[in-house]
């Protein structure tokens, strides 16, 4: 991984949604032909990554995430920025089949967390999963959420009791809830 690297076509989407990200934190734009662009930059190597979602957090820190090919299919990778834009960790983690991360957010003490759907264990399907990542970017915790079918989760929200709340979609007929034991990437 590299911050320099240069590939036009496969990070469109994360150009997309840094610039996106960016034109908010100026907050001053009063017409589009005032627009600036402060940073951009790439992720990923030679094949068709995509950066799903970002979050920025009250500190200034900038977490990504989305899908990126490592070892011939795609893994969910998260990635986070300091407030200079330096990379402070890139981690990817999956299973054998192509894998997503959807949703990203942080609490105040820089721990991540991120939703989307991960085949393991062999499935041909997903699960959908809730990670937590911790501020250098070890994965501390990993839980599935899933059943016999295909199942997604796509948005993801903590109150201030630090319950989590999992949005998704799902056509399994009974999900169960499982943790990874070890393992963590
Ligand atoms: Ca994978």
């Amino acid at each position: 991984m590299g911050g320099d690297k240069i590939d036009l076509y496969k990070s469109f989407s994360l150009l997309f949604c840094t610039l996106f990200l960016l034109f908010i934190l100026q907050g001053t734009v009063a017409a589009e032909s005032a627009y600036t662009v402060d940073y951009s930059t790439y992720i990923g190597d030679r094949v068709v990554d995509e950066a799903r979602d970002v979050y920025v957090d009250d500190s200034g820190y900038i977490y990504v995430t989305g899908s990126t090919h490592v070892n011939g299919s795609k893994d969910v990778f998260v990635t986070k920025f300091n407030v200079t834009r330096e990379v402070i960790y890139h981690k990817t983690f999956g299973g054998p089949g192509d894998d997503w991360g959807h949703r990203i957010i942080a609490d105040g003490d820089g721990y991540a967390y991120v939703v989307g759907e991960i085949s393991h264990d062999g499935l041909k399907v997903a699960d959908a999963f809730i990670s937590k990542i911790d501020p250098s970017g070890n994965e501390v915790k990993r839980i599935y959420i899933g059943g016999s079918g295909y199942d997604v989760a796509k948005g993801l929200a903590i109150d201030q009791e630090g319950n989590f709340y999992v949005a998704g979609y799902t056509i399994s007929t009974a999900l169960t809830i499982s943790e990874l034991e070890g393992g963590h990437s």
